[in-house]
Formats: C-alpha cells, structure tokens, sequence
C-alpha cells in the first residue's frame, strides 16, 4: 500500500510536470533566409543605366557608354537616404536589358570602364555595396538575363559570359542576399550590330538549374528572385498590390505552364502549394523604373506610399520599392522629400499599440499551458505566441483596452516558423456592450495589417474562423 501511494504521488507529479508539445510544423515551412527576408519588410531597387541619360526604358543595346556620366555622383546620398527612411536592403540593376555594366567587368568593353565618369574608374556596384555596408543594409543584385548588348546573345556562348559576370560579381561584391532574374524579352536588340530578333526559349535557354547553383556554391544563403522562385515569386503586377489572400506557398510547377491566370496564382499563391516562395511586391516610386526628368512631378506621394505599404508588407509580402538615381546620380529631391513623408506618416500611424501589455483572454489555449497562453500576443516578444490544442482550427480573442480609444489598425502575425495556418478571420468591436463586426479577412502569414473605419471602443474581438491547423499567432498590436 505504502509502495502504491508512492507511485501515485510520483505519477501525479510527472504528469503535472510534462511539458504540452509545441504544434507540429505544417509544411512547407521557410528557410532561415527567407524569414530573415519576410522580417526586412522594405527594400528599395535602384534602376541606373545609360536609359537614365536617353530618356528610355529599355535601352536597345546600341547606346554608347560616353553618355553614363553623372555629374553629382553620391552613391552614399542613395543609402543613406533609405536608411534613414526605414528600408533593410538595395537591389541594383548591376546589368539592365541594354547590357551596360555599372561595374567594369573584364568580359565586355560596354561598361563603366568606358565611360567619361571618373576617368573609367568609376564602379557602381562596388559603392553601393560599400554604403550598404557602412550603412548596414542588404546588398542584392539585378543582372538581366536578356542582354540585347552582347554579340552571342541566343547562343551557347552566351551563358558563358552569363555566368562569367555571375562569378565576377559574386566573387568581388557581397554577401549578396537576394539575386533578381527578370524574364522580360522583347526579342530584338543591337547584338553586336547585327541589329536583329533572336527569340529563345525563356523555359529552356538559360539552363537555369546550372546557373542557380553556381550562384549557390559561392552564395549559399542567397535567395532567387524570378517569377516563380525559388527564393522569393513575382508578385503578379508592378502596381504594389499583393493579394488579399495571400499564400507564401505555392507548387513552382504550376507557374511555368504558362497559361492564362498566372498573374492572379502568383499574387495570392496556393493554400497547400508545394514550397514556400513568398510573393515579392516590386513597384517604382515613379511612373517608370529609371529616372525621367518629365516623371518630377509624379513622383508616388507619402500617401501613395503608405497605402502600398498596406496593401504589401500589409498583405504578408515584401516591399521592393524602386527609386532611381537621376542624371546627377543623385536620389531626386522629390523622392527624397516623399521617402521622408512616407517615414513620417509610418511613425505617427503606428506610434502608440494601444494593444500592448494589455489583457488578452482566448476561448482556448494549448493544453491549458500557460506557455501558450493569449498574453503572448501582446508582449511584444515575437518567439512566443498563442495556440491551441491540434483539433481546435478556430478561437476567439478578446482584447480589453482599460479604456475607450479610437482605433485605426489591426495587426496580426503569424509564427510562420511552424508554417502559414490561418484561411479567416473577424474583428468586432464592443458597441454599446454589444458585439459590432468591422472586419473580416482571409489570410495573415507573417503579417497582417487591417485598416478600419476609425471607431471608438474599449474592447476588440478577434475570431480565427478557420485555419488549416490549430492557429499559431505571435503577434496583436492595435492602433
Ligand atoms: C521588368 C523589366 O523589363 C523592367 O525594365 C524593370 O526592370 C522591372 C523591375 O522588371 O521585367
């Protein structure tokens, strides 16, 4: 009997003591890289070539290195500029469609070495890595696969100097987080002066699994950019807008068969896709990609900004924003006045998380552990989050401000580490101690920003309706 109770007590005590397990992950779940990359939220892209001395978009090939000559040169101004305004990297079209190298690459004479500009000594790549450097900003890199410059484009040859310049850059400049393959080809070009249409077979010509791990074996941590990955997927438009539901999940297979609603798949991914690729949302802070003197005045306003940052890192996406040099080689004094606006508008719209330390009661939480508790939502500490037990796909969380405030935005975060769950939520606010519904959305992934009606109220209501597992979410702030 003695020996019984014994056992019993020691029972009783271990199973007081066992810890309830995490969730399992749901997969498929993003790399280091890539949650470092969802985390940056705001990169910039700067498109500088000899297009910002003609006037074009894409240049045709032809263009004579003489004319890159910027006369205020300050690659320093650019980053700094996007430090202070809150971006974590910089993308640079090292190679835009024309072919002209901001770097003096030893595999062509069309590029900086050239040029007027600093005697041929100038070197775009290696001052903009520098500042990102001494600024600590991401250094990323652009070098179009279309090359209507090169003599040997549409040939073999061609992905030799391809790679070449791959390996020059890699081994020269970095680290490098992400790499851009853009797709476009319009076909005709200069091509070394036959002045012709070469079509290839964008599928098929670049041969890219080749390319992409000799970028690897010198870049292991970089991450793919191209329309289908497989770091990062094209967001399906260049107007700032990722899906309303947006999944950072899709089956890469899917998107190569080139049919007819590509752009809708791409922007808002697949519920049980294959791989997670999350959506990458490239816009310009001006009509074009590269600087024109007559685009001055319809320099994106702070407003503009701030709405696409909404409708991107808001929608569980990456901004990419574009804001090129002028001819100067300075960043214009317009979008730098804009950048600023758009800083200041971000600070004052999300001063103040009336959500913060606040009391969070949940309908259930995780095997009633204290160490999924809902005050995790609020404690600002991102490794920690609220759940539920494995068959539960639905909650409720009720937030009590302490007194009536006026609200403006909801945000939620996923831990995406475990995967991306959530399919729908609500949000109701306590009106007149009745529950009034003001929202509803689909997805949240690594995060979700909802903007409201302004209203006043004490309490808010969130309800998880459905999620593919129990729901894992780290984050609540309220503004
Ligand atoms: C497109 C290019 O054709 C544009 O010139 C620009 O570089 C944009 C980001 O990608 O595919």
């Amino acid at each position: 009997m003695k020996n019984f109770s014994v056992l019993l007590i020691l029972f009783i005590v271990a199973c007081s003591t066992r810890e309830v397990q995490p969730p399992a992950p749901l997969f498929p779940l993003p790399s280091e890289s890539q949650l470092a990359w969802h985390e940056m939220e705001m990169n910039t892209f700067v498109h500088f070539t000899t297009n910002t001395f003609t006037g074009k978009e894409w240049g045709y090939g032809d263009e004579s290195p003489a004319i890159f000559n910027p006369t205020e040169y300050d690659a320093d101004q650019w980053i700094r500029t996007f430090k202070e305004t809150g971006f974590k990297g910089v993308i640079l079209t090292c190679k835009h469609h024309d072919g002209f190298c901001l770097w003096p690459s030893k595999y062509t004479e069309h590029s900086v070495k050239n040029s007027p500009w600093k005697n041929g000594e100038g070197n775009v790549v290696r001052d903009v890595m520098r500042a990102c450097k001494k600024y600590e900003l991401k250094f990323g890199v652009y070098l179009s696969p279309w090359d209507r410059n090169h003599a040997d484009y549409g040939t073999p040859a061609y992905l030799d100097y391809y790679r070449n310049q791959l390996t020059e850059l890699f081994t020269s400049y970095g680290p490098v987080f992400e790499m851009w393959f853009d797709g476009a080809n319009g076909g005709d070009g200069y091509y070394g002066g036959k002045r012709e249409k070469r079509s290839i077979k964008g599928s098929t010509y670049y041969e890219w699994p080749t390319t992409l791990q000799l970028v690897r074996d010198m870049e292991p941590d970089v991450l793919f950019f191209s329309d289908a990955g497989p770091g990062v997927r094209w967001v399906g438009n260049e107007r700032g807008l990722a899906g309303e539901t947006n999944w950072s999940t899709i089956t890469p297979d899917t998107l190569y068969a080139g049919k007819a609603g590509i752009e809708k798949l791409l922007n808002e991914g697949s519920e049980n896709g294959s791989h997670w690729v999350p959506a990458e949302v490239d816009v310009s802070i001006r009509k074009g990609w590269f600087y024109h003197a007559e685009e001055d005045s319809l320099v994106k306003t702070p407003e503009q900004l701030f709405d696409i940052y909404l409708t991107s890192v808001g929608r569980g996406s990456t901004l990419l924003l574009n804001v090129p040099p002028d001819r100067r080689g300075l960043i214009h004094e317009n979008d730098v006045a804009s950048l600023q606006g758009f800083r200041e508008l971000l600070d004052a719209e999300f001063k103040t998380d009336l959500a913060l330390n606040k009391k969070v009661s949940a309908s259930s939480h995780r095997g009633n552990d204290k160490q999924y508790s809902p005050s995790n939502l609020t404690d600002s500490n991102p490794n920690t989050y609220w759940s539920t037990d494995d068959e539960t796909l639905s909650g409720i969380l009720e937030i009590d401000l302490g007194e009536s405030k006026k609200i403006k935005y909801i945000v939620l975060q996923e831990d995406i580490r475990l995967g991306q769950r959530v399919k729908s939520f609500t949000i109701e606010i306590n009106k007149n101690s009745e529950w009034q519904k003001i929202s509803a959305a689909t997805t949240i992934g690594y995060k979700r920003i909802l903007r409201l009606e302004p209203i006043e109220t004490d309490k808010v209501k969130i309800t998880i309706t459905n999620s593919k597992a129990c729901p894992v979410i780290s984050n609540l702030e309220i503004y």
